[in-house]
Parts: structure tokens; sequence; C-alpha cells
């Protein structure tokens, strides 16, 4: 039989985590499969490769992350460690829980710079279109060289989609938002808060990006905060400054009528209301369409796609765990891709989704949804050999996260966890989440002069 050949579509972590999945198989000595990854961005990293620009890139492309530049991580790290990889080998001593986005990003590229997958990214190549041949069981890959505009097609065995889904903003209607003359964008655009100082701001949405822009306006000194939610409060003790409210019923001009008959005027409105699957490189019959949740439907074990099993889908779910997850459904994708694990009938597929699904149904609340998803990567972990975790510690971790916000949400980031690969305990980190405004490596693998921390002060 000839080798066979695999596209993987995005080199964000997802697609990253697929090429160390094979490259360890290699080092194991086995025989892998040609992989070609194809990522439309100059470098990988995914959502964690910063971009100033909003909108579209320098090749014309639809922007991809909707990271901004005081992004930190919005959950301990003590939950997303690789368990292959750990932040103490990384950085060769503990650092903080809360690390901001480029010592992060830092940590993904780290655990594959010194190995071979880079040569196997073709870097700023946007896939256009993948067609499946029914009678060749085969794909043809039709991309683009956005540097040489060149199109070309390749065949592959098997298609890995790992393009994210928190690219392409939903931007709902709101009556008279047409009429608001203040800067008004979706969080996918959103770049840092400094401007939004002494702005009265609007943030429509009650999730993480409502959460977190909020805070970032309240530490660069915006006037006020709002926050309007649709199903439920996030229920945090805001402090002075920052408040919820019902949803947003009409703007007139400045003026923002909520549900509840509340008045507010505003200078800054940011659309935090979530993002949509979309894969325009996808005809329909391939094409995941769901909400953003922990179990979307059509995929067998969340990876593959129901509808044709050559093709895998990582990183499709909502997610409280991320790097790990993603680790464990590539290890699983490889072994099926490799033989090492049978892949059940359609049928009994179909079993399995409908089981999952119905588990997924009952799911009520945070705390289960968390236990869901660990017993889900529990799943795949013990169908490979990647190596397993304590999950119900990191369900813990996660746990205490949810109480820390709760007690309170601008301090949550400065708590130490302890990982559950190594059992180090983080450091506590040099400033106060509250007190930093250098969001670099740099500055965050210094190690201040008091008196610098206290100039941060
Ligand atoms: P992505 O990171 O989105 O990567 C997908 C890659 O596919 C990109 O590099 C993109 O350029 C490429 N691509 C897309 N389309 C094409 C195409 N047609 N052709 C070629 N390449 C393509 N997770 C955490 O664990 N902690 C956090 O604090 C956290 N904060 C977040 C904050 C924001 C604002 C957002 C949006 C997400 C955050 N996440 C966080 C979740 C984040 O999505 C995951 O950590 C992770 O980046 C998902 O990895 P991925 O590889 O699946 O997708
Ligand atoms: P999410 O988590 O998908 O949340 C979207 C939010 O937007 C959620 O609160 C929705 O309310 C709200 N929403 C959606 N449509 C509307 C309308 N029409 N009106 C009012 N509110 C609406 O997206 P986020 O951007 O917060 O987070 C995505 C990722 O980025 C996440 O993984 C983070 O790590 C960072 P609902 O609860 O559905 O009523």
């Amino acid at each position: 039989m000839s080798r066979q050949r695999i596209a993987i579509i995005g080199a964000g972590p997802s697609g990253i985590a697929a090429l160390r999945a094979f490259e360890s198989a290699e080092r194991a000595g086995e025989d892998i499969p040609e992989v070609v990854a194809y990522e439309k961005q100059d470098d990988w990293g995914g959502q964690w490769n910063y971009d100033w620009r909003s909108g579209i890139d320098q090749y014309g492309e639809p922007v991809h992350s909707s990271m901004y530049r005081n992004l930190w991580s919005n959950g301990p790290k003590e939950a997303l460690e690789f368990a292959e990889y750990t932040f103490d080998e990384h950085f060769g001593r503990p650092i903080s829980s809360y690390p901001p986005r480029e010592v992060l990003w830092d940590y993904i590229d780290g655990r594959v710079r010194t190995t071979n997958v880079k040569d196997k990214v073709r870097f700023s190549t946007a896939v256009r279109w993948v067609e499946h041949h029914e009678k060749r069981d085969i794909f043809t890959v039709t991309v683009e060289d956005l540097k040489s505009h060149r199109t070309t097609s390749s065949e592959f065995d098997r298609v890995i989609v790992a393009t994210g889904h928190f690219s392409f903003p939903h931007v709902p209607e709101f009556q008279g938002i047409e009429t608001f003359p203040g800067t008004l964008h979706h969080a996918h655009d959103f770049r840092g808060a400094e401007k939004l100082a002494d702005q009265r701001v609007l943030l429509i949405g009650a999730s993480y990006s409502a959460e977190d822009i909020g805070v970032q306006a309240f530490k660069m000194g915006a006037r006020s905060v709002t926050m309007s939610y649709r199903s439920g409060p996030m229920g945090y003790d805001w402090p002075e400054g920052m408040e919820e409210l019902p949803l947003l019923e009409r703007f007139e001009g400045t003026t923002a009528h909520f549900s509840n008959g509340e008045i507010r005027e505003f200078d800054a409105v940011i659309l935090c209301t979530g993002y949509l699957h979309k894969y325009p490189f996808l005809p329909s019959d391939l094409a995941l369409q769901s909400g953003n949740n922990i179990y979307p439907a059509g995929l067998y074990r969340g990876v593959v796609w129901q509808g044709n099993p050559k093709v895998y889908y990582l990183g499709a779910q909502d997610q409280w765990f991320t790097f790990n997850m993603f680790d464990a459904q590539a290890w699983y994708v490889r072994d099926l891709i490799m033989g090492r694990v049978e892949l059940p009938t359609a049928a009994e597929r179909a079993e399995h989704l409908q089981e999952w699904h119905q588990r997924f149904q009952e799911v009520g609340g945070d705390a289960d949804a968390v236990r869901f998803q660990a017993e889900y990567i529990r799943d795949l972990i013990e169908a490979t050999d990647y190596p397993m975790f304590d999950l119900d510690e990191v369900v813990r971790i996660f746990l205490a996260w949810k109480e820390d916000k709760k007690k309170n949400i601008l301090t949550y980031r400065d708590k130490p966890y302890r990982s559950v690969m190594t059992g180090s305990l983080a450091a506590e980190h040099h400033t106060t989440w509250l007190q930093e405004l250098d969001d670099s490596l740099e500055r965050y693998l210094s190690t201040p002069e008091e008196t610098d921390v206290e100039k941060a002060v």
C-alpha cells in the first residue's frame, strides 16, 4: 500500500497537536503517513499568534486571531498543560498560573521548536476548497499561496480540519444600532483597552469576551462598564463602575434602552456575542454546523465526521480544557489514521454519538460541563498512548478557579495552582494582574527590582 497522505488545515494549537502526534510516533520508530499542514498566517499558533490588524490582513484575507494585546490566560495554565511537555520543562522554573498571551505562544512553539515539524507546514497558504471524490475515495485540496498568488491542488487520503471556531464573529442586529455615533465593533476586532479610558462602555454578551474585555476596560480607566445579558447575568461581584443589565432592546443615538426599562448613554459599544462555526473551504456535506457547545452534533468521539470518517475535526467543541484536549484528540485521530485504533462501523458510531449526545443533553451547569469534558478526554486518552493525567484534579482546579472569580474578578489571576503533571506549585508573579501594564514575555520573565514593581503600582 502506498504511503497515506494527510492534509492538516490550520496550524494553531490543534493543528500543531496533530503534527506533534505524528512526530512522536515517528520518533518511536514507526512509519508515519506523509503529512502536509496548510496555515494561512505567516507563523503558527493560531489565536495565540497576535495580529495588530483587524478586519482584513496583509493578504486581503479575514484576520484570524481575536486576541488582544493585553490578553492573559483566562483560566489557570495548570488546566491546559500538555501532559508530555510541561511548563517547568519549557521555562526551567515555575511560572505563575495565568501567563499573558505571548508567554503561552512561546510554550506552544517551544514544544515543537526543536523538531522537524515546521518543515511540514506551508505557511501563508490558505485552503480554498476541499473536494471528496467518491469513486476513488480521495480528497483534492486546493490552496492559494498568498505570497505568490499561485493556486495549486493536491490529492490526500484524509483531511484534518483544525481551523478553530472563534474567528468569524456572530453579529446580531439591534434595533437602532445604526444610529449609534460612538465606536462600535465586535470583540473579534478588539485589540486593546487603552482607548477606552474615560469612556462609557457597553459590552453586549455575558460570556468570556464580555467578562474579560469588561475588566480590561475597567483596568484601563473606563468611566463606566455595562454588560448586557440575554440568558442570565454572569453574577460576579463587580467593582464600582461595572454593572450588568438585562438585554439591550434598542439604541437611539448614544442612548441605549434595556429590557428592564433602564436607560444609559454610551461612548463605545463592543458586541461580545460570540462566533460562528464557518468552514468556507468545505462543501456543505463535510462542513460542521453547530452552535458553540461541548458536543457538536455529527462528530463521533468529538472528532470523526460521521458523514465521511476520513474527515476529522480538532478543537471543534466549546472549550474548558484546551491544549491537552487538542492533544488527546490529535493522538486519537493519528491512531485511527495509522490503524492503531479500529474505527467502529457507521452504525456503532451512530449509537456512540447518540449515547454521548444524551449525556451532553443532561449536562446541567458549568461544573457538570467541566466534568463532561474531562470524561470525554479520558475516553480518548484511554484509547491511545498519550500520557494519562489526573483529570479529576484538573476538574477540581476548574471548580476552584470559578470560586476565585466569584470571590474577586479582579484578583483571581494572582492565585497560584499546582501542576497535575509535575506536582510543582506555580510561582507568585512579581506584579498583580491589576497593576501590570506591560504584557510582554520579557517583562513577565524578568525579576524586576522591588523599585520597578513599585513603579508599576
Ligand atoms: P485556532 O487557534 O483558531 O487556530 C486555527 C488556525 O487555522 C489559525 O492559525 C488560522 O490562521 C488557520 N486557518 C484558518 N482558516 C484557514 C484556511 N482556510 N487555510 C489555512 N489556514 C487556516 N484558550 C485558553 O486555553 N486560554 C485562554 O485564555 C483563551 N483565551 C482566548 C481568548 C480569545 C479572544 C479567543 C478567541 C480564544 C481563546 N482561547 C483560550 C481559546 C482558543 O481558541 C484556543 O486556546 C486555541 O487557540 C484553539 O486552537 P485551534 O488550533 O483549534 O484554533
Ligand atoms: P461565547 O462564549 O460563545 O458567548 C457568546 C455570548 O454572546 C453569550 O453570552 C450569548 O448569550 C451572547 N449573545 C449571542 N447572541 C446574542 C444576542 N443576539 N443578544 C445578546 N447576547 C447574545 O463567546 P465569547 O466571545 O464570550 O467567548 C468565545 C471564546 O473566546 C472563549 O472560548 C474564550 O476563551 C474567548 P447566551 O448565553 O447565548 O444567551
